[in-house]
């Protein structure tokens, strides 16, 4: 194995990863398709095992005593969840099924009870479509208008007079942090103070960082942040929604049933507190149990470790395809994330993907849910490596020699 600089210690880290033994055929798996979802080590695969074989009960309502502790270890989760983005309060932590219902839960909870005709929404071009579609439909139902923070040919966001795109009508601005495409970390501070100065909202959408940065919330002094559990180590099934508290009391609830009132009579609703509003129907409590455990591991490695050891990657993978005349890196923003999207001469993305299968190598090919994007960069598609702390340079160098080996193949 090519020797890291950073503190890590990869070979135990990799022993916590059972599916990184895998054989594809007679390789070892290459798992570079972390954007899309990341593997899971033991102790988040336990910790839903030790739930379902010791305490299986539903939450918020058993008084036995494996009830009770079912309850707790879900609540826990959201303490550990608030502790992890720095959120003042837990009661501003939302259990969802993932970034994509925590985008919609605002679109709809938010957006549809409180824009109007002449309002606007900002989003930028390279949202993935799940921060891109709830807005446009939410800009279809109330009559606001949707606007874009253009790209740049680097593949960061115009922010060149930035004021021009805010005025007095701008009432919410939902960015990308990382984006799944590009690898751009965007500037949030700068977005979030011109946000202010008109009093917009701000909405981040953090699935493709807070897996890899050290995020706080109340430093960013964003209104809004989603993420989800997959792409970090835990379970699907499961996300977060942070909301300012003065904000999501005075929202209405997103899905409705049980769990989420107070009282209910043949004609009216009182609904509960925060943030059980906005948790309807019986909850992923497994997966949340499993997020709990994910986060446990990720405190333990330190995000500030990971950050930068996914930088010391990142650069060696960047140095290293730059050397092959034949691929083509999308963006060269200032500041990415372990995330490269390219593609070779001649060869379509969706043929090197299956052709690297053959060498044990995971990567994606498509159009990442960014076709807005793709537009810009002017390709239906591209391929994907997206790296996570696990990962090694040994495996940057076999992908390397696999892409030699699709441009030998081709030609
Ligand atoms: N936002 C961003 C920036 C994402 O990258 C994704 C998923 C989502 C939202 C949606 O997350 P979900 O968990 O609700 O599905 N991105 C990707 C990807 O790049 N490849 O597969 C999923």
């Amino acid at each position: 194995m090519t020797k890291n600089k950073s503190s890590l210690n990869l070979k135990k880290i990799r022993s916590d990863f059972p599916i990184l033994k895998q054989l594809i055929g007679k390789k070892i798996l290459i798992y570079l398709d972390n954007a899309s979802t990341s593997q899971k080590p033991k102790s988040v695969l336990e910790a839903i095992q030790k739930y379902y074989s010791e305490y299986n009960a539903n939450i918020h309502r058993s008084l036995y005593d494996f009830g009770e502790k079912a309850t707790t270890a879900f609540e826990k989760t959201r303490s550990k969840v608030a502790k992890f983005i720095k959120a003042p309060d837990k009661h501003s932590i939302i259990f969802t099924k993932g970034t994509t219902e925590s985008i919609n839960l605002v679109a709809y909870a938010w957006g549809r009870k409180f824009l109007k005709p002449g309002d606007e929404i900002l989003i930028t071009e390279m949202e993935h479509h799940s921060n891109n579609v709830p807005w446009q439909l939410c800009a279809q139902a109330t009559g606001a208008l949707l606007k874009y923070i253009p790209l740049t040919k680097k593949g960061t966001l115009n922010l060149k007079n930035l004021q021009k795109y805010f005025n007095p009508q701008t009432k919410i601005v939902s960015i990308i942090h990382q984006s799944n495409v590009l690898g751009t970390i965007n500037p949030l501070e700068k977005i979030i103070k011109e946000a202010r100065k008109v009093d917009a909202l701000t909405f981040i959408d953090a699935a493709q960082s807070a897996p890899h940065l050290a995020l706080d919330v109340q430093k960013l002094n964003c209104d809004f942040l989603a993420f989800s559990g997959h792409k970090m180590l835990g379970p699907t099934g499961v996300g977060v929604l942070y909301g300012k508290k003065e904000i999501l009391e005075i929202m209405d609830p997103f899905i409705s049933g049980g769990e989420m009132i107070k009282a209910v009579t043949k004609q009216k609703v009182t609904f509960n507190d925060l943030p059980w509003k906005f948790e309807g129907g019986t909850s992923n409590i497994a997966q949340v149990i499993g997020l709990g455990a994910a986060l446990d591991y990720l405190n333990k490695i330190g995000l500030d470790n990971i950050y930068k050891y996914e930088q010391e990657l990142t650069a060696y993978a960047l140095k290293e395809m730059k050397k092959i005349p034949e691929l083509t890196i999308y963006g060269s923003p200032p500041q990415r994330g372990g995330v490269i999207s390219f593609n070779l001469t001649g060869v379509h993305p969706h043929d090197l993907a299956q052709i690297v299968n053959e060498e044990g190598i995971a990567l994606r090919a498509g159009h990442h849910c960014a076709q807005p994007l793709m537009k810009k960069l002017n390709v239906a598609a591209t391929a994907r490596i997206s790296f996570y702390f696990y990962n090694t340079k040994t495996e940057i160098d076999l992908l390397i020699k696999a892409l030699k080996k699709v441009i030998k193949f081709i030609n």
